[in-house]
């Protein structure tokens, strides 16, 4: 038996590209808890063209809500074809039944523990039309995503890893915690080392003569040099605190830079922060959201105080951390003036790295049922819901407004000016990462 993954991909402007040359982890999981002596092949269009003529016993297809159409396009030729296809992912898990138009079965939810059980129907004919698992996986079950299905020619040299799932908290536009429970479910730390065993040797990056003459040039060079780069994607990796201190002696261990998601009070914790320090905490991804507490207390994200942002940003940096901060606009409280607002703020704090989203109000969230209910949500292309683009009718400004607004800060923090003051000058901080990453989307913002 033969199962074809695919991973869709929408037109994108070749200037977009860089984007999106992340590796994914869903359906490396996939494979890795597909039976014995199913061959598996994964198929990323982002890099790859589709064989619609290949002769493969079922087709897996995964889906963000942006992708989706080009899924159901997909789905549609397999189907004429004659070739079962499923359809798995966030998309599909919050509107199954929009997928089913187009899949001839849908899996709700993580997949590990009913994927087994699929691929024994479709052997026997019986496939049914929903797969749903009984509540959440359990973390100590899970395998090692077999990433070597994935062309590494085609990515960042950056490996991802997982090592907890959920979000105990509420944001209103947010899937996560619906998608994965309200608490975060930890794999065993053993589980995690043995993984990264996988990934990277528990050795110094290099030999100490020769780094120490690469650092002259910059101290993260060895590690791009070696691909000794993580990015952890868990929702928050410090929501744990006893067993994030666990992964960062862990992540010591192995001497790479890392980055993942935590929030902002993570500043205040001063072990952690030097933990994070320490075991090579290269940048912290924050989702500021907003610098007004109306919109926060809104939102459900009420634990971000924006009073605070400033020095939570100076004390992170203290550490010699970079940040990667998130915004969205486009929020019942916002004005105008919202623009300027974000874009003070990315200067003056110096944050590494900025980027800001419009409100997207994807299906299954509360901020989709709270628009859809006061019937603002004036576009359902799907392709839309990328957070670039407006889908409903904003309360404090046009929707002409919102989108020039947020190419707007997108510009002016990418522009020559701004990198210069947040990234060129001393003291630095990781700048040979935060340079390539912030020049990477002057181009792209250049293009505009
Ligand atoms: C890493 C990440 C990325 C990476 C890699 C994306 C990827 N393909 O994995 C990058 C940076 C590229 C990315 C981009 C975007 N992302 Co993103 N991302 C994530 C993040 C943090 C982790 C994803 C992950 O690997 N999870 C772990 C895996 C194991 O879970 P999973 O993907 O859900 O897969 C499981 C199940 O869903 C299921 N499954 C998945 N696919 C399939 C397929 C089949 C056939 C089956 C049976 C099962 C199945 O099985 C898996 C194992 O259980 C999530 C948040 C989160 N915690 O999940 C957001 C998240 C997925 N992203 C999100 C969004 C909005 C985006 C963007 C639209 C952002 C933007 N504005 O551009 C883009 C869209 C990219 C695109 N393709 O167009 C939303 C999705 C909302 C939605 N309704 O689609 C999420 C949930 C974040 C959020 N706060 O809401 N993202
Ligand atoms: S935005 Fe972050 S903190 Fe809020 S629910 Fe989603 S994952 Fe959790």
């Amino acid at each position: 038996m033969k199962i074809l993954l695919i991973s869709p991909e929408r037109e994108r402007k070749k200037e977009e590209a860089f984007l999106f040359r992340l590796s994914f982890l869903n359906l490396p999981y996939l494979a890795a808890v597909t039976p014995p002596g199913v061959e598996v092949k994964i198929v990323d269009e982002a890099f790859e063209k589709i064989n619609f003529e290949e002769k493969v016993d079922l087709v897996g297809i995964t889906a963000q809500t942006p992708v989706a159409p080009r899924a159901y396009q997909i789905a549609d030729e397999f189907k004429k074809r004659g070739i079962p296809v499923v359809m798995g992912g966030v998309h599909a898990s919050m509107l199954p039944q929009e997928t089913l138009l187009h899949a001839d079965a849908v899996v709700i939810g993580e997949a590990e523990e009913v994927w087994p059980g699929l691929i024994e129907d479709l052997r026997r004919g019986q496939m049914r039309r929903i797969y749903k698992g009984n509540g959440f996986v359990n973390p100590c079950a899970l395998p090692f995503p077999r990433r070597e299905l994935l062309n590494d020619k085609f990515y960042f040299p950056l490996k991802l890893l997982e090592t907890t799932r959920g979000c105990p908290h509420r944001c209103d536009f947010c899937g996560v915690s619906k998608f994965f429970g309200f608490r975060y479910r930890n794999r065993p730390m053993r589980d995690i080392e043995q993984e990264l065993n996988t990934l990277f040797k528990t050795q110094p990056v290099m030999n100490p003569v020769l780094k120490k003459i690469l650092s002259l040039l910059s101290k993260d060079l060895p590690y791009f040099l070696k691909r000794r780069l993580l990015y952890i994607i868990d929702s928050n990796v410090a929501g744990d605190k006893r067993f994030c201190l666990d992964l960062l002696t862990l992540l010591r261990s192995f001497d790479l830079l890392w980055y993942g998601h935590a929030p902002v009070s993570i500043a205040f914790d001063q072990k952690l922060l030097k933990g994070f320090a320490q075991s090579g905490c290269i940048a912290i991804n924050i989702g500021f959201e907003s610098l007004s507490t109306e919109n926060l207390n809104a939102m459900g994200k009420g634990f971000n105080q924006p009073s605070r942002y400033a020095e939570a940003v100076k004390r992170i940096h203290d550490q010699g951390i970079g940040i990667m901060g998130t915004f969205i606009v486009g929020l019942d409280g916002d004005d105008p003036g919202v623009f300027q607002r974000i874009i003070d703020f990315s200067n003056d704090s110096k944050l590494d790295w900025a980027l800001t989203f419009i409100m997207a109000p994807y299906p299954g969230t509360d901020s989709f049922l709270r628009l859809e209910k006061e019937g603002r949500i004036f576009c359902r292309n799907w392709e839309k819901y990328d957070s670039l683009n407006v889908v409903y009718q904003p309360s404090g400004m046009s929707v002409e407004e919102l989108e020039k607004g947020m190419k707007r800060i997108w510009k002016e923090v990418f522009s020559t000016s701004s990198i210069y003051k947040r990234i060129l000058k001393r003291p630095w901080i990781h700048p040979l990462f935060y340079f390539t990453m912030n020049w990477e989307f002057h181009k792209l913002t250049r293009k505009w």
